[in-house]
């Protein structure tokens, strides 16, 4: 098979001329932020590193490493590397109080960007024929701009879906002759459930490709979306602080993701100790962005659970490949694509009057995530009155579907009804086995 790159140069340069120009780039990025991010340079300053100390990407080690934390300490602008009026937008994870990052863009920043999910697009087959269908959410969430631009860059015709509306993403689908599609896994295998029960046959959607990604799915689901929809099945990753998706990105060869490392610099660190494993281990996956100019994050730690591997692949790119996230670090939970915390649930409660006994309960029917909160009545709120339960019920899902921007179905349980724990309280019962 041929193969086509987007910015066949930088995908398939030899290594070590990469290391030279990731070097070039980080001496330069590590100056940029400390001559304009006064949070960063503090923490430069009581490790006592100086710019001067980062001679190339083999010193990194040498500097400090960012967490969540640190972008909540620094919300909204304390890590903003560039004057307001050269940022022209701004994406946002879900979630609100606290847990919000807010990632800002230069033009720049924009563009290499979408290069990033250019390059995915292309290794999925992609080209100026091809008609794109992009049914990640639009708006804060970093999908649907992401992959938008990318196959603006590519030439394709773009479908500006954003999610939901089934009916209507079938119909443009076929309508339009989409080729590509770019959304949820969880998204992707529903539209296929409801293209079978519509007595559509893999043959006869038009697609040829999928690009996935954004929450964890297994090899199986992979293989169940591609026998559905006829596709072959891409995955890619991103996160909301180094830019959004397409940091690294699948290609024909659909054995874990290249990451685009000329922009985004991977380490693997053991996640209690923060020492730099070798490739081939398992441990928290850390990038540096090299080119950012906006909110350029240095050593961020993203909590989820990788290995990196430099095996040759046959595609010929010699970006390293991350495997699937394996899990996570922290207790972030991602349904149906949005980013939960059980702490967000507990803020929810406490505002609302209820104590934090609670349990959350997900999984998956016909693909999709099922979202459930049981919580308990306070004596004094207890009830058995049915019509005034649903109402409780309706009003707390309603206050987490503000917090959290997707509608938990709550179920208020009677006073001391869940289960105690003497350790760690099971706040969160996952019976989705994704990994
Ligand atoms: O999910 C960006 C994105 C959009 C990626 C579209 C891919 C496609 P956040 O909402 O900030 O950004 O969530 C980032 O999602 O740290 C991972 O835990 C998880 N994640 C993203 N992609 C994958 C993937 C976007 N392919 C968090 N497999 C990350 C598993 C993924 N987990």
């Amino acid at each position: 098979m041929t193969q086509n790159y987007y910015q066949a140069e930088l995908e398939t340069m030899a290594v070590d001329e990469r290391k030279k120009l990731q070097s070039e780039k980080i001496v330069k990025q590590v100056k940029h932020v400390y001559d304009n991010v006064e949070y960063y340079r503090k923490l430069m300053d009581e490790k006592g590193v100086k710019p001067e100390d980062i001679k190339g990407i083999d010193d990194l080690y040498k500097l400090p490493f960012l967490s969540k934390a640190d972008l909540r300490d620094a919300y909204p602008y304390g890590l903003l590397a560039k004057p307001m009026n050269e940022c022209v937008r701004i994406h946002s994870t879900s979630g609100t109080t606290g847990r919000r990052v807010v990632a800002f863009y230069t033009q720049n920043d924009v563009d290499l960007w979408e290069d990033c999910c250019a390059r995915a697009i292309v290794a999925a087959g992609g080209t100026e024929e091809d008609v794109c269908q992009v049914a990640y959410g639009y708006g804060l969430f970093t999908g649907g701009a992401g992959l938008h631009g990318g196959s603006h860059k590519v030439g394709c015709l773009t479908l500006p879906m954003s999610s939901g509306n089934t009916d209507r993403q079938i119909q443009f689908m076929n309508d339009l002759g989409a080729s590509i599609i770019c959304c949820t896994p969880s998204y992707a295998a529903y539209i296929g459930e409801t293209l079978k029960e519509q007595g559509y046959k893999p043959e006869d959607i038009p697609l040829k490709a999928g690009i996935f990604g954004a929450e964890p799915w297994t090899e199986e689901m992979r293989r169940g979306i591609e026998a559905t929809l006829g596709i072959k099945a891409y995955d890619i990753y991103g996160l909301t602080e180094t830019s959004g998706p397409g940091v690294a990105f699948e290609c024909c060869e659909q054995t874990g993701m290249h990451v685009n490392e000329d922009h985004f610099y991977p380490e693997i660190i053991n996640p209690d100790t923060g020492e730099v494993l070798p490739e081939g281990e398992k441990g928290e996956l850390v990038f540096t962005a090299l080119d950012k100019e906006a909110f350029p994050l240095l050593r961020y730690r993203t909590r989820d659970i990788c290995v990196l591997s430099r095996k040759k692949c046959s595609c010929g790119r010699t970006l390293i490949k991350m495997a699937k996230p394996m899990g996570r670090t922290d207790d972030m939970l991602i349904i149906r694509g949005v980013n939960v915390f059980p702490s967000q649930i507990e803020t929810v409660l406490l505002n609302e009057g209820y104590q934090p006994n609670y349990q959350i309960v997900v999984g998956r029917v016909n693909n999709t995530d099922t979202f459930d909160v049981n919580v308990e009545m306070n004596p004094e709120q207890f009830t058995d009155k049915v019509s005034d339960v649903l109402k409780m019920e309706k009003s707390l899902a309603g206050a987490m579907k503000t917090m959290l921007g997707i509608n938990p179905t709550v179920h208020l349980v009677a006073p001391k009804s869940i289960a105690r724990s003497e350790g760690k309280a099971v706040r969160v019962i996952d019976n989705r086995k994704l990994i």
